[in-house]
Protein backbone atom coordinates (compact mmCIF):
# COMPACT_ATOMS: atom_id res chain seq x y z
CA UNK A 1 0.00 0.00 0.00
CA UNK A 2 1.07 3.31 -0.95
CA UNK A 3 1.01 5.63 1.83
CA UNK A 4 -1.28 9.18 1.99
CA UNK A 5 0.41 12.07 0.12
CA UNK A 6 0.59 14.78 2.81
CA UNK A 7 -1.91 17.83 2.34
CA UNK A 8 -0.82 20.90 0.28
CA UNK A 9 -0.58 23.79 3.10
CA UNK A 10 1.81 26.44 3.92
CA UNK A 11 3.66 24.34 6.03
CA UNK A 12 4.10 21.20 3.19
CA UNK A 13 5.25 24.04 0.56
CA UNK A 14 8.81 23.87 1.22
CA UNK A 15 8.75 19.85 0.44
CA UNK A 16 8.74 20.95 -3.39
CA UNK A 17 12.02 22.82 -4.56
CA UNK A 18 12.36 25.86 -5.74
CA UNK A 19 13.19 26.10 -9.47
CA UNK A 20 11.60 22.53 -10.21
CA UNK A 21 8.81 21.20 -12.20
CA UNK A 22 5.76 22.90 -10.16
CA UNK A 23 6.51 26.61 -10.21
CA UNK A 24 5.73 28.14 -6.70
CA UNK A 25 5.39 31.38 -5.32
CA UNK A 26 8.44 33.31 -5.37
CA UNK A 27 7.13 36.44 -3.01
CA UNK A 28 6.70 36.85 0.58
CA UNK A 29 2.90 35.74 1.63
CA UNK A 30 3.13 37.35 4.83
CA UNK A 31 3.60 40.75 2.66
CA UNK A 32 0.25 39.89 1.33
CA UNK A 33 -3.37 42.36 2.38
CA UNK A 34 -6.36 41.28 1.45
CA UNK A 35 -6.80 44.27 -1.20
CA UNK A 36 -8.83 42.73 -3.86
CA UNK A 37 -11.84 41.06 -2.32
CA UNK A 38 -13.56 38.47 -5.12
CA UNK A 39 -16.90 37.87 -5.11
CA UNK A 40 -17.87 34.50 -6.19
CA UNK A 41 -14.94 32.16 -5.87
CA UNK A 42 -14.46 29.56 -8.52
CA UNK A 43 -12.35 27.63 -10.87
CA UNK A 44 -12.50 30.37 -13.20
CA UNK A 45 -11.18 33.14 -11.11
CA UNK A 46 -8.68 30.76 -9.88
CA UNK A 47 -7.17 30.37 -12.93
CA UNK A 48 -7.55 33.43 -14.54
CA UNK A 49 -7.31 36.75 -12.16
CA UNK A 50 -5.49 35.22 -9.21
CA UNK A 51 -3.03 33.57 -11.95
CA UNK A 52 -2.16 37.60 -13.16
CA UNK A 53 -1.82 38.40 -9.65
CA UNK A 54 0.07 35.69 -8.91
CA UNK A 55 2.38 36.70 -11.68
CA UNK A 56 2.82 40.29 -10.84
CA UNK A 57 3.41 38.94 -7.46
CA UNK A 58 6.57 36.62 -8.89
CA UNK A 59 7.66 39.32 -10.65
CA UNK A 60 7.72 42.28 -8.71
CA UNK A 61 6.26 41.67 -4.99
CA UNK A 62 3.75 43.95 -3.09
CA UNK A 63 1.09 43.35 -1.13
CA UNK A 64 -1.96 42.70 -3.09
CA UNK A 65 -3.62 39.34 -2.15
CA UNK A 66 -6.88 38.37 -2.94
CA UNK A 67 -9.95 37.25 -0.03
CA UNK A 68 -12.09 35.33 -1.77
CA UNK A 69 -16.17 35.34 -0.62
CA UNK A 70 -18.79 32.78 -1.53
CA UNK A 71 -21.98 34.11 -1.84
CA UNK A 72 -23.72 30.72 -1.88
CA UNK A 73 -22.50 27.60 -1.01
CA UNK A 74 -19.35 26.54 1.89
CA UNK A 75 -17.38 23.98 -0.87
CA UNK A 76 -14.64 26.10 -1.85
CA UNK A 77 -13.80 27.43 1.77
CA UNK A 78 -13.60 23.61 3.30
CA UNK A 79 -11.81 22.70 0.59
CA UNK A 80 -9.03 25.53 0.62
CA UNK A 81 -9.29 26.76 4.47
CA UNK A 82 -6.92 23.09 5.31
CA UNK A 83 -4.50 24.34 2.52
CA UNK A 84 -4.21 27.74 3.79
CA UNK A 85 -5.31 29.13 0.57
CA UNK A 86 -3.11 27.31 -1.17
CA UNK A 87 -3.96 25.67 -4.44
CA UNK A 88 -2.71 23.82 -7.80
CA UNK A 89 -3.37 24.69 -11.41
CA UNK A 90 -2.79 22.76 -13.68
CA UNK A 91 -2.22 24.20 -17.64
CA UNK A 92 -3.29 21.58 -20.08
CA UNK A 93 -2.12 21.75 -23.62
CA UNK A 94 -1.90 19.18 -26.63
CA UNK A 95 1.80 18.41 -25.28
CA UNK A 96 1.23 17.92 -22.03
CA UNK A 97 0.91 19.17 -18.60
CA UNK A 98 2.14 22.19 -16.62
CA UNK A 99 1.53 22.75 -13.01
CA UNK A 100 2.02 25.46 -10.15
CA UNK A 101 0.85 26.84 -6.96
CA UNK A 102 -0.91 30.04 -6.43
CA UNK A 103 -0.29 31.81 -3.54
CA UNK A 104 -2.20 34.98 -3.75
CA UNK A 105 -5.55 33.79 -2.31
CA UNK A 106 -5.22 34.61 1.60
CA UNK A 107 -8.86 33.05 2.72
CA UNK A 108 -12.57 32.51 1.68
CA UNK A 109 -15.81 33.72 3.22
CA UNK A 110 -18.95 32.29 3.43
CA UNK A 111 -21.63 35.24 3.17
CA UNK A 112 -24.39 33.25 4.05
CA UNK A 113 -22.94 32.10 7.48
CA UNK A 114 -22.06 35.57 8.13
CA UNK A 115 -23.32 38.17 5.60
CA UNK A 116 -22.35 41.39 7.96
CA UNK A 117 -18.48 40.19 8.29
CA UNK A 118 -18.54 40.54 4.30
CA UNK A 119 -19.92 43.97 4.31
CA UNK A 120 -17.75 44.59 6.97
CA UNK A 121 -14.65 42.97 4.87
CA UNK A 122 -16.00 45.12 1.78
CA UNK A 123 -16.00 48.28 3.39
CA UNK A 124 -13.07 48.16 5.12
CA UNK A 125 -10.67 50.94 3.93
CA UNK A 126 -8.05 48.05 3.06
CA UNK A 127 -10.35 46.78 0.60
CA UNK A 128 -9.49 48.52 -2.99
CA UNK A 129 -10.67 46.57 -5.69
CA UNK A 130 -14.01 44.09 -5.61
CA UNK A 131 -14.30 42.18 -8.24
CA UNK A 132 -16.80 39.67 -9.40
CA UNK A 133 -17.30 36.13 -11.28
CA UNK A 134 -20.72 35.45 -9.99
CA UNK A 135 -22.01 34.20 -13.44
CA UNK A 136 -24.92 35.90 -15.74
CA UNK A 137 -27.62 35.18 -13.10
CA UNK A 138 -25.88 36.30 -10.09
CA UNK A 139 -26.42 40.12 -11.14
CA UNK A 140 -30.27 39.53 -10.96
CA UNK A 141 -30.92 41.52 -13.63
CA UNK A 142 -33.05 41.18 -17.06
CA UNK A 143 -30.84 39.79 -19.74
CA UNK A 144 -32.70 41.67 -22.35
CA UNK A 145 -32.84 44.96 -21.03
CA UNK A 146 -29.79 45.12 -18.62
CA UNK A 147 -32.26 46.47 -15.97
CA UNK A 148 -32.09 45.48 -12.12
CA UNK A 149 -34.97 42.85 -11.77
CA UNK A 150 -36.16 44.63 -8.46
CA UNK A 151 -38.85 41.03 -8.68
CA UNK A 152 -35.92 38.87 -8.05
CA UNK A 153 -36.22 37.16 -4.97
CA UNK A 154 -32.52 38.03 -3.66
CA UNK A 155 -33.03 41.51 -4.24
CA UNK A 156 -36.23 41.99 -3.04
CA UNK A 157 -34.74 40.45 0.40
CA UNK A 158 -32.12 42.94 -0.03
CA UNK A 159 -33.93 46.28 -0.12
CA UNK A 160 -35.84 45.08 2.72
CA UNK A 161 -32.44 43.49 4.66
CA UNK A 162 -29.89 45.81 3.58
CA UNK A 163 -27.28 45.12 5.96
CA UNK A 164 -27.59 41.44 5.87
CA UNK A 165 -27.74 41.11 1.74
CA UNK A 166 -27.38 37.84 -0.60
CA UNK A 167 -26.64 38.93 -3.61
CA UNK A 168 -23.89 40.59 -5.22
CA UNK A 169 -25.44 43.89 -6.28
CA UNK A 170 -26.79 44.12 -2.41
CA UNK A 171 -23.55 43.43 -0.31
CA UNK A 172 -21.97 46.18 -3.33
CA UNK A 173 -24.53 48.89 -1.86
CA UNK A 174 -24.53 47.85 1.79
CA UNK A 175 -20.44 48.28 1.47
CA UNK A 176 -20.73 51.23 -0.35
CA UNK A 177 -22.66 52.88 1.37
CA UNK A 178 -20.46 52.73 4.66
CA UNK A 179 -17.70 53.87 2.89
CA UNK A 180 -19.59 57.08 2.04
CA UNK A 181 -21.06 57.33 5.70
CA UNK A 182 -17.40 57.31 6.99
CA UNK A 183 -16.35 59.85 4.54
CA UNK A 184 -14.02 57.14 2.83
CA UNK A 185 -13.10 56.62 -0.77
CA UNK A 186 -14.63 53.85 -2.34
CA UNK A 187 -13.61 50.70 -4.04
CA UNK A 188 -12.98 49.80 -7.96
CA UNK A 189 -15.86 47.31 -8.56
CA UNK A 190 -14.29 45.32 -11.18
CA UNK A 191 -16.48 43.08 -12.85
CA UNK A 192 -14.54 39.60 -14.36
CA UNK A 193 -18.24 37.99 -15.77
CA UNK A 194 -19.03 37.74 -19.95
CA UNK A 195 -21.71 40.16 -20.34
CA UNK A 196 -22.17 43.11 -22.84
CA UNK A 197 -20.76 46.51 -20.79
CA UNK A 198 -19.98 44.62 -17.84
CA UNK A 199 -18.73 47.90 -15.65
CA UNK A 200 -21.52 50.24 -16.96
CA UNK A 201 -24.26 46.80 -16.49
CA UNK A 202 -22.89 46.34 -13.01
CA UNK A 203 -22.58 50.11 -12.10
CA UNK A 204 -26.29 50.55 -13.53
CA UNK A 205 -27.24 47.87 -11.11
CA UNK A 206 -25.58 48.98 -7.90
CA UNK A 207 -27.59 52.56 -8.93
CA UNK A 208 -30.73 50.90 -9.13
CA UNK A 209 -30.50 49.48 -6.25
CA UNK A 210 -29.24 52.23 -4.50
CA UNK A 211 -31.85 54.29 -5.57
CA UNK A 212 -34.83 52.42 -3.70
CA UNK A 213 -33.57 54.06 -0.78
CA UNK A 214 -31.83 56.95 -1.31
CA UNK A 215 -31.56 59.05 -4.38
CA UNK A 216 -28.03 60.92 -2.60
CA UNK A 217 -26.29 57.88 -2.59
CA UNK A 218 -27.41 56.26 -6.13
CA UNK A 219 -25.71 60.03 -7.27
CA UNK A 220 -22.28 59.52 -5.14
CA UNK A 221 -21.88 55.98 -6.74
CA UNK A 222 -22.19 57.52 -10.44
CA UNK A 223 -19.68 60.26 -9.22
CA UNK A 224 -17.46 57.90 -7.11
CA UNK A 225 -17.36 54.54 -7.74
CA UNK A 226 -15.50 53.61 -10.56
CA UNK A 227 -16.57 50.34 -12.40
CA UNK A 228 -13.98 49.19 -15.19
CA UNK A 229 -15.28 47.38 -17.89
CA UNK A 230 -13.07 43.64 -18.84
CA UNK A 231 -13.14 41.25 -21.30
CA UNK A 232 -11.54 37.87 -19.24
CA UNK A 233 -10.77 34.87 -21.71
CA UNK A 234 -9.71 31.21 -20.18
CA UNK A 235 -11.28 27.91 -20.44
CA UNK A 236 -11.74 26.31 -17.30
CA UNK A 237 -13.73 23.65 -17.02
CA UNK A 238 -15.61 23.22 -13.71
CA UNK A 239 -13.78 20.57 -11.18
CA UNK A 240 -13.67 16.93 -11.46
CA UNK A 241 -12.60 14.12 -9.83
CA UNK A 242 -9.75 13.19 -12.17
CA UNK A 243 -8.19 16.68 -11.36
CA UNK A 244 -7.54 16.10 -7.85
CA UNK A 245 -4.81 12.60 -8.47
CA UNK A 246 -3.69 14.87 -11.17
CA UNK A 247 -2.42 17.18 -8.76
CA UNK A 248 -1.49 14.85 -6.39
CA UNK A 249 0.57 13.08 -9.07
CA UNK A 250 2.45 16.55 -10.21
CA UNK A 251 3.15 18.04 -6.95
CA UNK A 252 2.98 14.95 -4.68
CA UNK A 253 0.78 17.11 -2.35
CA UNK A 254 -2.99 16.15 -1.70
CA UNK A 255 -4.86 19.21 -2.74
CA UNK A 256 -8.94 19.39 -2.21
CA UNK A 257 -9.20 22.44 -4.96
CA UNK A 258 -6.87 22.37 -8.04
CA UNK A 259 -8.27 23.84 -11.84
CA UNK A 260 -7.46 22.45 -14.97
CA UNK A 261 -7.46 25.28 -17.41
CA UNK A 262 -5.91 25.69 -21.34
CA UNK A 263 -2.55 27.26 -21.32
CA UNK A 264 -4.35 30.24 -23.51
CA UNK A 265 -5.88 33.40 -21.51
CA UNK A 266 -6.74 37.14 -22.39
CA UNK A 267 -7.68 39.54 -20.34
CA UNK A 268 -8.44 43.32 -21.30
CA UNK A 269 -9.34 45.98 -18.90
CA UNK A 270 -10.31 49.14 -19.08
CA UNK A 271 -7.81 51.44 -17.18
CA UNK A 272 -9.99 53.53 -14.82
CA UNK A 273 -8.91 52.32 -11.30
CA UNK A 274 -9.21 55.97 -9.48
CA UNK A 275 -6.58 56.82 -6.28
CA UNK A 276 -7.84 52.84 -5.64
CA UNK A 277 -5.11 51.71 -7.60
CA UNK A 278 -4.48 47.99 -9.12
CA UNK A 279 -2.02 45.71 -9.35
CA UNK A 280 0.48 46.12 -12.33
CA UNK A 281 -1.43 43.31 -14.26
CA UNK A 282 0.31 44.25 -17.88
CA UNK A 283 3.23 42.76 -16.47
CA UNK A 284 1.34 39.89 -16.56
CA UNK A 285 0.25 40.46 -20.41
CA UNK A 286 -3.13 42.09 -19.41
CA UNK A 287 -3.90 44.47 -22.30
CA UNK A 288 -5.00 47.90 -19.99
CA UNK A 289 -6.62 50.27 -23.01
CA UNK A 290 -9.10 52.85 -22.92
CA UNK A 291 -12.31 51.22 -24.93
CA UNK A 292 -12.83 47.39 -24.08
CA UNK A 293 -15.90 47.24 -26.36
CA UNK A 294 -14.13 45.06 -29.66
CA UNK A 295 -12.71 43.32 -27.41
CA UNK A 296 -15.64 41.88 -25.26
CA UNK A 297 -17.39 41.75 -29.23
CA UNK A 298 -14.83 39.63 -30.43
CA UNK A 299 -14.84 37.45 -27.40
CA UNK A 300 -18.74 37.15 -26.45
CA UNK A 301 -19.97 36.57 -29.66
CA UNK A 302 -17.67 34.18 -31.53
CA UNK A 303 -16.51 32.19 -28.61
CA UNK A 304 -18.94 32.21 -26.28
CA UNK A 305 -21.59 32.29 -29.18
CA UNK A 306 -20.15 29.46 -30.74
CA UNK A 307 -19.40 27.18 -27.14
CA UNK A 308 -23.27 27.87 -26.55
CA UNK A 309 -24.19 26.57 -30.08
CA UNK A 310 -22.20 23.25 -29.52
CA UNK A 311 -22.95 22.52 -26.07
CA UNK A 312 -27.03 22.46 -27.01
CA UNK A 313 -26.72 20.61 -30.53
CA UNK A 314 -23.36 18.85 -28.75
CA UNK A 315 -25.49 17.26 -26.18
CA UNK A 316 -28.41 16.41 -27.90
CA UNK A 317 -26.05 14.50 -30.54
CA UNK A 318 -25.10 12.87 -27.70
CA UNK A 319 -21.42 14.48 -26.98
CA UNK A 320 -20.65 14.62 -23.29
CA UNK A 321 -17.71 17.38 -24.47
CA UNK A 322 -16.64 19.97 -26.54
CA UNK A 323 -13.46 18.51 -27.94
CA UNK A 324 -15.62 15.33 -28.20
CA UNK A 325 -18.20 17.66 -30.45
CA UNK A 326 -15.83 19.70 -32.54
CA UNK A 327 -13.68 16.02 -33.67
CA UNK A 328 -17.22 15.16 -35.65
CA UNK A 329 -16.10 17.17 -38.95
CA UNK A 330 -20.10 18.05 -39.19
CA UNK A 331 -19.98 20.03 -36.01
CA UNK A 332 -16.35 21.75 -36.92
CA UNK A 333 -17.79 22.44 -40.39
CA UNK A 334 -21.21 23.96 -38.84
CA UNK A 335 -19.10 26.43 -36.62
CA UNK A 336 -16.70 27.69 -39.58
CA UNK A 337 -20.43 28.35 -41.31
CA UNK A 338 -21.70 29.95 -37.40
CA UNK A 339 -18.58 32.03 -37.63
CA UNK A 340 -18.84 33.12 -41.02
CA UNK A 341 -22.22 34.76 -40.23
CA UNK A 342 -21.06 36.45 -37.08
CA UNK A 343 -17.35 37.62 -38.05
CA UNK A 344 -18.96 40.36 -40.60
CA UNK A 345 -20.97 41.66 -37.58
CA UNK A 346 -17.92 41.90 -35.47
CA UNK A 347 -15.80 44.88 -36.19
CA UNK A 348 -12.22 43.68 -35.17
CA UNK A 349 -9.90 45.46 -32.26
CA UNK A 350 -6.85 46.58 -33.05
CA UNK A 351 -4.98 44.85 -34.88
CA UNK A 352 -7.03 41.84 -34.93
CA UNK A 353 -7.48 39.44 -37.87
CA UNK A 354 -11.00 37.60 -37.18
CA UNK A 355 -10.53 34.94 -39.40
CA UNK A 356 -7.23 33.67 -37.42
CA UNK A 357 -9.07 34.17 -34.23
CA UNK A 358 -11.83 31.87 -34.71
CA UNK A 359 -9.13 29.01 -36.62
CA UNK A 360 -7.31 29.63 -33.18
CA UNK A 361 -10.97 28.78 -31.10
CA UNK A 362 -10.93 25.72 -33.40
CA UNK A 363 -8.04 24.27 -32.24
CA UNK A 364 -8.92 25.95 -28.02
CA UNK A 365 -11.93 23.75 -28.63
CA UNK A 366 -9.92 21.36 -30.16
CA UNK A 367 -7.84 20.62 -26.88
CA UNK A 368 -7.62 17.03 -26.12
CA UNK A 369 -6.77 17.68 -22.66
CA UNK A 370 -9.55 20.09 -21.42
CA UNK A 371 -12.38 18.02 -20.70
CA UNK A 372 -15.27 20.78 -21.22
CA UNK A 373 -18.57 19.58 -20.68
CA UNK A 374 -21.85 20.35 -23.13
CA UNK A 375 -23.90 20.08 -20.02
CA UNK A 376 -21.51 22.91 -18.08
CA UNK A 377 -21.96 25.09 -21.08
CA UNK A 378 -25.48 24.73 -21.83
CA UNK A 379 -26.40 25.94 -18.76
CA UNK A 380 -28.06 29.26 -17.82
CA UNK A 381 -28.97 29.80 -21.58
CA UNK A 382 -31.91 32.35 -21.07
CA UNK A 383 -28.94 34.34 -19.14
CA UNK A 384 -26.57 33.71 -21.78
CA UNK A 385 -28.45 33.89 -25.33
CA UNK A 386 -29.25 37.57 -25.41
CA UNK A 387 -25.51 38.94 -25.53
CA UNK A 388 -24.43 36.05 -27.21
CA UNK A 389 -26.17 34.76 -30.27
CA UNK A 390 -29.52 37.58 -30.01
CA UNK A 391 -27.41 40.47 -30.62
CA UNK A 392 -25.69 38.80 -33.91
CA UNK A 393 -29.18 38.15 -34.88
CA UNK A 394 -30.39 41.60 -34.57
CA UNK A 395 -27.88 43.47 -36.60
CA UNK A 396 -27.84 40.50 -39.58
CA UNK A 397 -31.51 40.55 -39.89
CA UNK A 398 -31.28 44.73 -39.32
CA UNK A 399 -28.99 44.38 -42.40
CA UNK A 400 -31.05 41.83 -44.53
CA UNK A 401 -28.98 39.20 -44.28
CA UNK A 402 -29.51 35.60 -43.25
CA UNK A 403 -28.98 33.35 -40.12
CA UNK A 404 -28.90 29.63 -40.78
CA UNK A 405 -26.41 28.79 -38.22
CA UNK A 406 -27.56 31.33 -35.55
CA UNK A 407 -31.36 29.89 -35.84
CA UNK A 408 -30.39 26.45 -36.15
CA UNK A 409 -28.49 27.24 -32.28
CA UNK A 410 -31.44 29.05 -31.24
CA UNK A 411 -33.44 26.16 -32.12
CA UNK A 412 -30.99 23.64 -30.19
CA UNK A 413 -31.16 25.70 -27.07
CA UNK A 414 -35.19 25.30 -27.50
CA UNK A 415 -34.93 21.52 -28.11
CA UNK A 416 -32.59 21.43 -25.22
CA UNK A 417 -35.19 23.34 -23.31
CA UNK A 418 -37.80 20.61 -23.67
CA UNK A 419 -35.79 18.54 -21.35
CA UNK A 420 -35.66 15.62 -23.55
CA UNK A 421 -32.54 14.26 -25.51
CA UNK A 422 -32.69 12.49 -28.53
CA UNK A 423 -32.94 9.35 -27.36
CA UNK A 424 -35.68 9.83 -24.78
CA UNK A 425 -33.63 10.34 -21.53
CA UNK A 426 -34.22 13.96 -19.61
CA UNK A 427 -32.22 16.19 -19.66
CA UNK A 428 -31.26 17.78 -16.31
CA UNK A 429 -31.47 21.30 -17.16
CA UNK A 430 -30.47 24.05 -14.98
CA UNK A 431 -31.33 27.55 -15.83
CA UNK A 432 -33.22 29.82 -13.88
CA UNK A 433 -36.15 29.97 -16.06
CA UNK A 434 -36.23 26.29 -16.67
CA UNK A 435 -38.87 25.74 -14.87
CA UNK A 436 -40.74 28.36 -16.60
CA UNK A 437 -39.78 27.04 -19.77
CA UNK A 438 -40.71 23.94 -19.78
CA UNK A 439 -44.11 25.09 -18.48
CA UNK A 440 -44.30 27.35 -21.97
CA UNK A 441 -43.64 24.28 -23.62
CA UNK A 442 -45.85 22.32 -21.93
CA UNK A 443 -48.66 24.17 -22.56
CA UNK A 444 -47.98 25.01 -26.25
CA UNK A 445 -48.62 21.53 -27.08
CA UNK A 446 -46.71 19.46 -30.02
CA UNK A 447 -47.13 21.73 -32.92
CA UNK A 448 -43.45 22.89 -33.70
CA UNK A 449 -44.04 26.49 -34.76
CA UNK A 450 -46.60 26.78 -31.46
CA UNK A 451 -43.50 25.47 -29.25
CA UNK A 452 -41.37 27.79 -30.78
CA UNK A 453 -43.72 31.00 -30.73
CA UNK A 454 -43.87 30.38 -26.83
CA UNK A 455 -40.48 30.44 -26.23
CA UNK A 456 -40.15 33.62 -28.07
CA UNK A 457 -42.69 35.27 -26.49
CA UNK A 458 -40.24 35.35 -23.31
CA UNK A 459 -40.06 39.05 -23.44
CA UNK A 460 -36.73 39.02 -21.15
CA UNK A 461 -35.16 37.23 -23.24
CA UNK A 462 -36.17 38.02 -26.60
CA UNK A 463 -37.48 41.07 -25.88
CA UNK A 464 -40.67 42.49 -28.46
CA UNK A 465 -38.50 42.80 -31.71
CA UNK A 466 -37.24 39.06 -32.66
CA UNK A 467 -40.95 37.22 -32.18
CA UNK A 468 -42.38 40.19 -34.54
CA UNK A 469 -39.70 39.37 -37.52
CA UNK A 470 -41.35 36.86 -39.32
CA UNK A 471 -38.31 35.77 -41.11
CA UNK A 472 -36.42 35.11 -37.66
CA UNK A 473 -39.21 33.36 -36.15
CA UNK A 474 -39.51 31.11 -39.33
CA UNK A 475 -35.92 29.97 -39.38
CA UNK A 476 -35.82 29.31 -35.89
CA UNK A 477 -39.00 27.40 -36.70
CA UNK A 478 -37.72 25.47 -39.33
CA UNK A 479 -34.77 24.79 -37.66
CA UNK A 480 -36.56 23.12 -34.92
CA UNK A 481 -38.33 21.00 -37.00
CA UNK A 482 -35.28 19.24 -38.33
CA UNK A 483 -34.09 18.81 -34.99
CA UNK A 484 -37.07 17.15 -34.15
CA UNK A 485 -37.43 14.95 -37.49
CA UNK A 486 -33.65 14.47 -38.26
CA UNK A 487 -31.58 14.87 -34.91
CA UNK A 488 -28.78 17.20 -34.37
CA UNK A 489 -26.33 16.05 -36.31
CA UNK A 490 -28.27 15.84 -39.38
CA UNK A 491 -29.50 19.36 -38.78
CA UNK A 492 -26.01 20.77 -38.23
CA UNK A 493 -25.09 18.94 -41.49
CA UNK A 494 -26.76 20.92 -44.14
C1 LIG B 1 -18.44 29.07 -21.34
C2 LIG B 1 -17.45 30.04 -20.70
O1 LIG B 1 -19.55 28.06 -19.54
C3 LIG B 1 -19.67 28.83 -20.50
O2 LIG B 1 -20.74 29.35 -20.78
O3 LIG B 1 -18.82 29.56 -22.59
O4 LIG B 1 -17.25 29.74 -19.37
C4 LIG B 1 -16.11 30.04 -21.46
O5 LIG B 1 -15.42 28.83 -21.28
C5 LIG B 1 -15.23 31.18 -21.02
O6 LIG B 1 -15.92 32.37 -21.15
C6 LIG B 1 -13.93 31.20 -21.82
O7 LIG B 1 -13.26 32.38 -21.58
Amino acid sequence: MTEAAPRLSPATLGRLAPGGAVLLPRYDRAALRPAIVHLGLGAFFRAHGAHYTEDVLNQAGGDWGILGVSLQRPDQRDRLAPQGGLYTTLERGPDGERARIVGCLLGVMVAPEDPAAVVARLADPETRIVSLTVTEKGYCHDPATGRLNLAHPDIAHDLENPEAPRSAVGFLAAALRRRREAGQAPFTVLCCDNLPHNGALVAGLVRDFAARRDPAFAEWIAAEVRFPATMVDRIVPALAEADLAAAEAATGLADHAPVGHEPFRQWVIEDRFGPAGRPAWEMAGAQLVADVAPFEHMKLRLLNGAHSALAYLGYLAGHETIVDAVSDPVFAAYLRRLWAEIRPMVPPPPGQDLEAYTEALLARFGNPAIRHRTWQIAMDGSQKLPQRLLSTVRERRAAGLPIPALALAIAAWARYAGGTDETGAPIDVRDPMAAALRARLDAAGTVPAARIAALLAVEALFGTDLPADPAFVSAVTTAYETLLSAGARAAASA
